[in-house]
């Protein structure tokens, strides 16, 4: 078995150049029993781990990840969440978008540059396999670093279901749909507590409900061990399904000083929200106590709290094993507090130094998220069009001019600003299904703004963590109610708006982004909750369409649909 055990280990090969190295890695996915809320369930596990293995590389590296598909009967795929994929657009791992899934029993290679530092992570981007735990940390380091601390922490969130995400799919897909829920439980770095509390000898007679571990039990937090008055930074990564999060350290303040992979101009909080597909790091100093823990605590925002807060310890030097922090963790604020949550977004600007945006732009999509019926399916959709994502990858159907693998037609611009009430229900709920692109050409500046509404039924109006592949964005401006087309650009920040990859959507109102398309590649731009991606809540950027059809995509990458057809009888009369 030696052979087995040689195949699955992680080979990491460095050449020692001064510049890059090569970081390559084989990596097994398959599903495992584990205990990640001290409850046994099902996870998508890389080489028997959950979460994935950490990837640790430098600016400038090669990534190498041969992926073996060793689920017996679904495809799979991973996004390097984050990465630009400058020049490598099919290694991007958008299944339908820039690549076919992978088949069981078979491998791909995704081989791509790390060309900027920063804390990102990577996760499954087929189906609703993310929210089935296929997810890691993916930390690029710089060079250079401009940042001084003297030991770092990785923390990736995530929310769990009991129900399988095959149960999931189901139900958001039947006729009448029916939701899913809130999580059962938050976890921390793949670590969380259904059943019982950490913190529950808080709580008059609740010692009975405190938990109790086992060595080695999966459950079992990882606590953050610490030297007191030293500074360490936490790099922060949620991965959530549905949960905004917020997150606090007992005791001690939190320096923001990173966003997306992008630096920002470093400012003092006592806790952070975070939004699926956002990532941030902190710098924590910790105080002059030795012998003491704190909680870390983590808990839900945006939506009525029903799972309980995810804890952990920081743990100073001396501490007792059996020494428990004195007080109770750190409440998280109301979760509809939404200008606490605002004034918080708009606290990020970038770091000194980073470029402006462009001061005009040459495009501009306004998209109206709405949800919706389609045949008494509930859907949500983007300026009314509920995205299909199709059989054959966009980057490989436009790659070979497949013009029959999804529709030519682009979904409107625009929706009509004047007709359309964001206060009140949908008046007609109906929506449409497609599988249309916005395609734009190489070197142009495009605006978009995202508008927010209020759902079928009620009044709610929900938030959207909107996600772009292949770039970062500037964030121009958040603001309430319906976007007024050449009045509300006036607001803008143009003199230091932060670059991300991730913006939150409020309730009921506009964010506005911008980005250079310099990029040639298919993109995915789409909500990452991922019930509403499965819901169809996204759109796609198609950018330098001349460019894609010189472009030599491996031919693993499009084995399926029109793509696999064409590539069978390439050659032939
Ligand atoms: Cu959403």
């Amino acid at each position: 078995m030696w052979w087995l055990l040689l195949l699955i280990t992680v080979v990491v090969v460095a050449f020692h150049s001064a510049s890059a190295s090569v970081i390559e890695s084989t990596w097994e996915v398959e599903y495992k029993y584990w205990w990640p809320d001290c409850k046994e369930g099902i996870v998508m596990a890389i080489n028997g781990q959950f979460p994935g293995p950490t990837i640790d590389a430098v600016a400038g590296d090669t990534v190498i990840i041969h992926v073996v598909n060793k689920l017996s009967t679904e495809g799979v795929v991973i996004h390097w969440h984050g990465i630009r994929q400058n020049g490598s657009p099919w290694a991007d791992g958008a299944a339908g978008v820039t690549q076919c899934p992978i088949n069981p029993g078979e491998t791909f290679t995704y081989k791509f540059i790390v060309d900027k530092a920063g804390t990102h992570f990577y996760h499954g981007h087929y189906g609703m396999q993310r929210s089935a735990g296929l997810y890691g940390m993916l930390i690029v380091r710089s060079p250079k670093e401009r940042l001084r601390y003297d030991g770092e922490f990785n923390l990736l969130l995530s929310d769990w279901w009991h129900q399988s995400i095959h149960a999931q799919e189901l139900a958001l897909s039947s006729r009448p749909m029916r939701w899913i829920g809130e999580p059962q439980s938050l976890l921390i770095n793949g670590r969380g507590q259904f059943n019982c509390s950490q913190a529950a000898y808080f709580n008059k007679g609740g010692e009975k409900d405190v938990c109790t571990f086992k060595e080695n039990d999966q459950c079992a937090p990882h606590t953050l061990r610490v030297e007191p008055k030293r500074v360490y930074r936490l790099r922060i990564a949620s991965t959530t399904a549905l949960a905004s999060l917020n997150l606090a350290v007992q005791g001690h303040q939190l320096v923001v000083v990173e966003a997306d992979g992008n630096y920002v101009a470093p400012f003092t909080v006592n806790d952070i929200d975070i939004y699926s597909g956002e990532t941030y790091s902190l710098l924590l100093k910790t105080n002059a106590l030795p012998s003491k823990k704190y909680w870390i605590s983590v808990g839900v925002r945006g939506r009525e709290p029903i799972t309980p807060q995810a804890l952990t310890v920081l743990n100073c030097v001396n501490a007792t094993t059996d020494s428990r922090p004195s007080h109770p963790p750190p409440v998280t604020p109301t979760w509809n507090d939404t200008e606490r949550s605002k004034s918080f977004s708009k606290k990020i600007v970038a770091a000194k130094g980073y470029p402006k945006p462009p001061e005009k732009s040459h495009d501009q999509l306004i998209l109206l998220n709405t949800q919706n019926l389609y045949e008494d399916y509930t859907k949500w959709s983007i300026n009314n069009v509920s995205l299909t994502v199709p059989a054959t990858p966009y980057l490989g159907s436009i790659r070979y001019g497949l013009t029959s693998a999804y529709d030519l037609k682009s979904p409107a611009k625009k929706f009509t600003v004047d007709n359309y009430d964001i206060m009140k229900p949908p008046a007609n709920p109906n929506t449409t299904k497609g599988s249309g692109i916005y395609s734009f050409p190489l070197g142009i500046v495009v605006d978009v703004v995202l508008q927010n509404a209020n759902v079928l039924k009620g009044v709610v109006s929900e938030i959207h963590p909107w996600h772009i592949h292949g770039h970062d964005f500037w964030v121009l401006g958040y603001g309430d109610g319906k976007f007024k087309p050449g009045v509300d650009e006036k607001t803008y920040n143009l003199k230091n708006p932060p670059l991300r990859n991730t913006v939150v959507l409020y309730p009921y109102g506009w964010t506005a982004l911008r980005f250079v398309t310099d990029n040639p590649g298919v993109w995915f731009f789409h909500c990452h909750i991922e019930p509403h991606l499965h819901m169809g809540m996204g759109v796609v950027f198609a950018e330098g369409v001349d460019r894609i059809g010189k472009m030599e995509i491996p031919d693993e990458a499009l084995g399926c649909g029109l793509t696999r057809k064409w590539l069978m009888n390439r050659g032939r009369p």
